[in-house]
């Protein structure tokens, strides 16, 4: 317990000693440790340098970054990956700043994630009177964050934090900011005060049980239903409660969808998985259920020609049943029939509780409809995929990299990019749930390597990457910290020199190259050296195919620059719809 001791008993006429005292940067410590938090990322500096220092001192993994943004991703997908918050640490403004991106990732992705900057002093930022690295963090903060406290006395910041965890953690899961000034960390208090102010969170994340009449609501509906579909979101993947969710779709017998990051929570081979349908799917399909999965744009916001509506914005006649635990996100889009609100874990187990008794299977016509147009595109895609063209594409490349995971089934795997993402999505099968993380609701670029950090970290599993070149620009630097820290991380970078290709010109003629284009035959695999891990040049699948045998076996940090024919990409990969220069074509 660092430097909180018990009060020191006082004998016979010797002066009484004073009772010893205890300090902010200890009581934030003591807190999060009370509190089952491990591990913090973040990047030290003023005032926090001490912080990360005797947290570490004191038994916390510090995990230093390069820039906050990256410890900030890595805080907010380990806080999908485990229902704690994670925590981002970081300096005043500046730093501050380079987190709130990930805190807003956090939100909106609803991963729980606790952002705590230090701050400068109040009296000179509230007058504006210019203090180092001044800014009203906590203000800049709130729009973004699910909500934003900050302390200002050390008895206090066992209530901040108390509270920064429930509101992370409890109903729709966000980022949550902690604004810590710097006075606070050497405010000095009586320590058994101090441990007294303390909160261990009880129940941080109660469960929410469905209202049985929305249940059965549900049921009826499904149980109506011709051709029922069910979507599974990446908020289904978070409450982990992978046995019912299996038992569920088995039991009821309905094909699903999973969305990206639910891929493996059932594995994407599974019988009922529709995935190579999905354009059949969705129009065709009369009873919709949506397991933790918002209408947003990534599901075309539940209507149009996606939805066989007949117009763009057109409702498509299906029926939603939707399963969340945000009472408010229902009807966001389009109608929702039969609202079931609660906490996925307690509702999957109430509609399987329904459905027990005489359950029938979906028409065969339905399931045979999907059957056929599912053998049909797997055929057209093996065929694709078999196919070996000189340079390399992503088809190819991604038969390597789909043989690899099939083979690592438990090795996590991180995605981004445009075209580097979107095939890899629908070629690389996932069999395990919470493997596949990627670009999330944002669809942003950046997240790569801090997400490769922390899945190393709170999994302990090897983590596989698959990164467009542009995409692993963002956070490149951080192939220093997978060194640094030894994790067993393979990043395959799908070089086509460019965003979404490499072949623009610029088209005035200038000396500039077009916006899109980066050097050509850029040698990314060298950065990984530079820091003494490994990198391959890999110019065919079988030199792509070793190289990440050889990775997953050493467990060494590798990076392998995959070529991949520049000519191969489309613009947007395949959101090219939401392009202004698309849609005005
Ligand atoms: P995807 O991008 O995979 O479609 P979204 O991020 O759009 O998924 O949706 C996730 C949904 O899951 C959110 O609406 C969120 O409120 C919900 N959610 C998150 N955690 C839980 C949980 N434990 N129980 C119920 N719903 C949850
Ligand atoms: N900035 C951020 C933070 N997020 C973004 N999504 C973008 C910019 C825009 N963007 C995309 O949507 S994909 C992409 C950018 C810059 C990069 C695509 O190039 P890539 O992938 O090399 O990563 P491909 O394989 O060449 O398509
Ligand atoms: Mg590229």
């Amino acid at each position: 317990m660092g430097n909180v001791e018990p009060q020191v008993a006082t004998t016979g006429g010797a002066q009484p000693q004073a009772s010893p005292s205890t300090d902010g940067f200890q009581l934030v410590i003591d807190a999060l440790k009370l509190n089952g938090i491990d591990t913090i990322f973040g990047l030290p500096g003023i005032p926090i340098t001490d912080l990360t220092r005797r947290a570490q001192a004191d038994g916390l993994r510090v995990l230093s970054f390069r820039h906050e943004q990256n410890a900030g991703y890595a805080a907010s997908i380990a806080g999908f990956l485990t229902q704690k918050p994670g925590i981002c640490l970081t300096v005043s403004a500046p730093g501050f700043l380079n987190g709130l991106n990930a805190l807003a990732h956090a939100t909106v992705n609803c991963f729980p994630m606790i952002l705590i900057s230090g701050s400068s002093e109040r009296e000179i930022v509230d007058l504006q009177q210019g203090d180092y690295e001044e800014m009203d963090q906590l203000a800049v903060a709130r729009p973004v964050a699910k909500a934003a406290f900050r302390v200002l006395h050390a008895e206090d910041i066992g209530v901040g934090i108390a509270r920064a965890i429930r509101a992370a953690v409890s109903g729709r899961p966000g980022g949550v900011y902690l604004d810590l000034p710097a006075k606070l960390f050497a405010q000095s208090i009586d320590a058994a005060a101090g441990k007294g102010s303390l909160i261990k969170v009880v129940d941080p994340a109660p469960r929410q049980i469905p209202a049985p009449e929305a249940v059965k609501r549900a049921l009826d509906l499904l149980k109506g239903a011709k051709k029922p579909l069910v979507i599974l979101g990446k908020g289904a993947a978070y409450a982990q409660a992978d046995a019912d969710i299996q038992s569920l779709i088995e039991k009821t017998g309905i094909p699903y969808l999973p969305m990206s990051m639910a891929k493996g929570l059932l594995p994407d081979t599974h019988a009922q998985c529709a995935s190579a349908a999905r354009s059949f799917v969705l129009p065709e399909a009369d009873v919709v259920m949506l397991i933790g999965a918002r209408l947003n744009w990534l599901l075309s916001h539940g209507k149009g020609k996606t939805w066989g509506g007949k117009s763009p914005k057109a409702w498509g006649g299906q029926t939603f049943i939707q399963v969340d635990i945000s009472p408010q996100e229902a009807d966001s889009n389009v109608r929702i029939d039969a609202p079931v609100v609660g906490d996925i874990g307690s509702c999957v187990a109430a509609l399987l509780a329904g459905i027990d008794r005489g359950w029938a299977k979906p028409p065969a016509e339905w399931l045979g409809a999907i059957a056929e147009r599912k053998t049909k595109n797997v055929a057209k895609m093996a065929e694709t995929l078999a196919k070996d063209p000189v340079p390399m594409n992503f088809h190819s490349a991604l038969n390597v990299v789909r043989d690899i995971v099939k083979a690592n089934p438990d090795a996590m795997f991180v995605n981004e990019g445009a075209n580097a993402l979107d095939f890899t999505r629908s070629i690389v099968d996932m069999y395990k749930p919470r493997k596949r993380i990627d670009v999330g609701t944002w669809g942003i670029m950046g997240v790569g390597m801090g997400y490769c950090v922390a899945a190393a970290v709170v999994t302990r599993q090897q983590v596989i990457a698959v990164e467009g070149d542009s995409a692993f620009g963002f956070s490149g630097m951080e192939v220093e910290t997978l060194c640094r820290y030894k994790l067993p991380v393979c990043v395959v970078i799908m070089n086509n020199n460019g965003v979404y290709k490499g072949t623009d010109v610029n088209p005035s003629g200038g000396p500039d190259v077009a916006p899109t284009v980066f050097v050509k035959g850029a040698r990314y695999d060298k950065i990984m050296e530079a820091f003494g891990g490994v990198g391959v040049h890999a110019t065919t699948p079988a030199e792509l195919r070793k190289a990440m045998e050889d990775a997953l076996r050493s467990r060494k940090p590798t990076l392998i620059n995959a070529v991949i024919d520049e000519t191969a990409g489309t613009e947007s990969g395949r959101i090219t719809s939401l392009n202004p220069s698309a849609k005005k074509k």
